[in-house]
């Protein structure tokens, strides 16, 4: 870790812990001591990482970044799966929802099976929630059936149905061996289920494994197959790393799940090797199908052309072949001409800026390294609702404290396969890997990557956001919708890191050049120095009243 300077730009000069007690002043002190937790002034420990609190419940009253459970189960795992009709079970409120989610893209594939555009919900009513919604649920599952007659139909529990108790899994059982040709689940995933949408993620996850994965034991052509876990094909990331795959011959089985569809899932255990992007939406998968197929997995990550790099090599030498780890090498060499150059074009605009990323579970960490090829160095950052594995690394999991929240989510106990698992690779071989220095199921997390003074800081709420921007002035800020405007009102420019705003990809290499020069764009525009009317900055007129 080396030193942060943090450009002073104020008259006053803000130090860390200044910084920290200056986002607590205004709170009453039981929620300054709660806070305080959650905001960690990153400091170079030997041989371990500062701690800090996460995956807690957000403190009421304040305005949170987080969203709901259900959006982290329809949204964010399912809602890229492009042949699963994916009904809501609740209030037409929550159904907004069910029309598309986030910029997830798709190709509608060969058979054209695509339901993205189509908003599917049972639209309950007072006498629903009174009555119990179960028939309208069965005939709203029949209607979808007939209409579209998909592969699968996934229903979704907003708050009301788990407060009223429709049992939502009988039905779809019921379903499911009435129709027999179409894979019918559910998702108990009620907006309160968990303290934010990680616990979502984590319910999704065990429906798809339990439900889905291994329903198709065809195996797949190709020499070197992959899953890529934890891409959900934002403004087309996974279009581009797809793109990168194909080129070095290796063949991608299942993205979970980004452009993914129904069969994609079903065949996942077929594949030889996880490559997990975002560790927090989906390490559980990672592990489920290592106990019960032997496929191992790996941490990678494609935001950034040197971590694309990296994350190549590092699949390349998983399967321990020339011929692979020469293509790789020969893309790599291909693909990296046109990323230099513009860097080289950007760096004497973008040197030297500060960032703050405050993003979801993985991409404020992601973000750094593409950030820092830039030049620019990140100040500040956090999660919204990473645990603490995601800071501070996998080892921290064994001492995770098991609260009221967190038991609320169901663990499924996994065996190994009694026909179908099968290691990948001979306990010399993976010895072999491991003692060359090759990590499986490894995951340092973002607070080591970070500089020492730099300031972690855990669901970040807005009025802190603000406070921070105020106090130590990024040159950008990067974070969601919610946060955008009142950012871009201080007079900071402000990237969208989960939709992109309207641009991406970001990831790989072609994603690389196209975030250097929005970034540079962003943080070299004069307009935000014309945020404030001249008349704020220097009075011109001056008055007096009549009785004075
Ligand atoms: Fe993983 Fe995501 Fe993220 Fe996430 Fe998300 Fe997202 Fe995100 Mo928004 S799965 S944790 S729940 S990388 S939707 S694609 S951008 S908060 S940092």
């Amino acid at each position: 870790m080396a030193t942060v300077t943090i450009k002073k730009k104020k008259s006053a000069q803000w130090e860390p812990a200044e910084v920290k007690a200056e986002l607590l002043a205004k709170y009453p002190p039981k929620v300054a001591r709660k806070r305080a937790k959650q905001i960690l002034i990153n400091e170079a420990l030997e041989n371990e990482t500062p701690e800090i609190s996460a995956n807690v419940r957000t403190i009421p009253g304040i305005i949170t970044m987080r969203g709901c459970t259900y959006a982290g189960c329809k949204g964010v795992i399912m809602g890229p799966t492009r042949d699963i009709v994916n009904l809501v079970h609740g209030p037409i409120g929550c159904s907004f929802y069910a029309w598309l989610t986030r910029r997830n893209q798709t190709d509608a594939g060969v058979d054209g099976a695509n339901y993205m555009p189509y908003a599917f919900s049972t639209d309950m009513q007072d006498s629903d929630i009174i009555f119990g919604g179960e028939k309208k649920l069965e005939k709203a599952i029949q209607e979808a059936y007939d209409l579209f007659h998909p592969r699968s139909i996934a229903v979704f529990a907003t708050c009301p149905v788990g407060l009223i108790g429709d049992d939502i899994h009988t039905v779809t059982k019921r379903m499911k061996e009435k129709f027999g040709d179409c894979n019918v689940y559910a998702f108990s995933c009620e907006g309160y289920k968990g303290v934010s949408q990680s616990a979502g993620h984590h319910i999704a996850n065990n429906q798809v494994f339990r439900h889905i994965v291994g329903e198709n034991d065809e195996v797949k052509p190709g020499k070197y197959k992959i899953n890529l876990l934890g891409e959900y094909n934002i403004g087309g990331d996974g279009f581009e790393i797809d793109r990168i795959f194909k080129k070095c011959g290796i063949t991608n089985i299942a993205t979970f799940s980004g452009n993914s569809s129904y069969d994609q899932f079903a065949s996942a255990h077929t594949a030889d090797l996880n490559a997990v992007m975002c560790h927090r939406s989906i390490n559980y998968v990672a592990d489920m199908l290592e106990t019960k197929y032997g496929i191992p997995w790996i941490k990678v990550n494609f935001i950034s052309a040197k971590a694309t790099a990296k994350s190549l090599r590092k699949i390349a030498e998983y399967f321990n072949d020339q011929e692979l780890i020469d293509r790789v090498e020969a893309v790599i060499a291909e693909e990296m001409p046109a990323v230099e150059a513009a860097k080289k074009d950007v760096l004497p605009r973008t040197e030297g800026k500060t960032a703050m990323l405050f993003v979801g579970g993985s991409r404020a960490h992601h973000y750094q390294e593409l950030f820092a090829e830039m030049g620019m160095k990140t100040i500040s950052a956090g999660y919204e609702f990473a645990h603490r594995d995601d800071y501070e690394g996998r080892e921290v999991i064994p001492n995770l404290t098991v609260d009221a929240d967190s038991r609320n989510i169901e663990e499924i106990v996994v065996e190994a396969d009694a026909t179908r698992f099968k290691p990948r690779k001979s306990p010399e071989e993976m010895k072999a890997l491991v003692e060359a220095g090759y990590k499986f199921k490894d995951y340092e997390g973002l607070i080591p990557d970070m500089d020492k003074g730099t300031l972690v800081i855990d669901d970040l709420n807005q009025y802190e956001a603000e406070k921070l921007v105020e106090l130590m002035k990024p040159d950008i800020f990067c974070a969601g919708i919610k946060e955008k405007f009142s950012i871009q009102k201080l007079g900071i420019p402000m990237k969208q890191l989960h939709s992109y705003d309207s641009g991406g990809p970001y990831a790989g290499f072609k994603g690389a050049v196209n975030f250097y020069h929005e970034i540079d764009r962003l943080v070299n525009s004069k307009v935000w120095s014309y945020m404030k009317a001249p008349w704020q900055e220097n009075p011109q007129l001056s008055a007096t009243y009549g009785w004075e």
